[in-house]
C-alpha cells in the first residue's frame, strides 16, 4: 500500500528547498563569523541568531516531507560564498539572498498550486509570511547602513549600530500586524 502523500517532484523541490534552508543557515554562520572577527559583536549576535532560525527553517520542510509519507535525502550542504568587505557589503548580501529564498518558496508554491497539493501548499503559506518578514528585516539592516553613512559610515556611527543590534529582536513586524493605535 502506498502511504506517500507527496508527489516525486514536490518531494525532490522540498527536500532541495530544505537544503537550501541549511545553506541560508551557513551563509549567516559565515557571515556572523566574519562580524566577529571584526569587533563587531552585536551584528555577529544577531546574525548567529539569524542562522539558528534558518535551521529551524530546514527542519519544519523535514518533518513535513516525512509527516506526508515521503523520502528524505539528506545532502551536502554547499559551502557559503566569501566574506563580505563592509557592513554595507554584508547586508547587502544578506537582502540578496532573502529574496533568492524567496522566490525558491514561491516556485514551490506554484508547483504546489498547480498539483492541487493543497496541504503542501497550506505548510507553504508559513513560509511566504515568513520570507516577508526576513525581507523586512532585511531592508531595515540597509536602512540602518545607510543612515550610518553606507560604506563611509564612521567609527562612531558603525559602533552606535553594532550596539543596537545586538538588543534587536530577530524578527520584523509586518504590516498586517499594524493598526491605527500601533502604527
Ligand atoms: Fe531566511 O529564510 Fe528560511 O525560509
Amino acid at each position: 500500500m502506498n502511504t506517500n502523500r507527496l508527489s516525486e517532484t514536490l518531494r525532490s523541490a522540498l527536500n532541495a528547498q530544505m537544503t537550501k534552508e541549511a545553506h541560508a543557515s551557513q551563509i549567516y554562520l559565515s557571515y556572523a563569523s566574519w562580524a566577529a572577527n571584526e569587533g563587531y559583536d552585536g551584528i555577529a549576535h544577531f546574525l548567529f541568531k539569524h542562522a539558528q532560525e534558518e535551521r529551524n527553517h530546514m527542519m519544519k520542510i523535514l518533518e513535513y516531507i516525512i509527516q506526508r509519507g515521503a523520502k528524505v535525502s539528506v545532502e551536502a550542504i554547499p559551502g557559503p560564498p566569501a566574506d563580505p568587505v563592509s557592513v554595507q557589503q554584508c547586508f547587502e548580501k544578506v537582502f540578496e539572498q532573502e529574496v533568492d529564498n524567496t522566490q525558491s518558496i514561491y516556485k514551490l508554491v506554484k508547483m504546489s498550486f498547480e498539483q492541487e497539493d493543497w496541504a503542501t501548499w497550506n505548510f507553504l503559506q508559513w513560509f511566504v509570511k515568513e520570507q516577508t518578514e526576513e525581507e523586512t528585516m532585511a531592508l531595515n539592516l540597509l536602512d540602518k547602513i545607510k543612515i550610518a553613512g553606507a560604506e563611509k559610515a564612521s567609527g562612531d556611527a558603525l559602533y552606535a549600530l553594532d550596539r543596537d543590534l545586538e538588543k534587536q529582536p530577530d524578527d520584523a513586524a509586518l504590516a498586517e500586524t499594524k493598526t491605527a493605535e500601533n502604527p
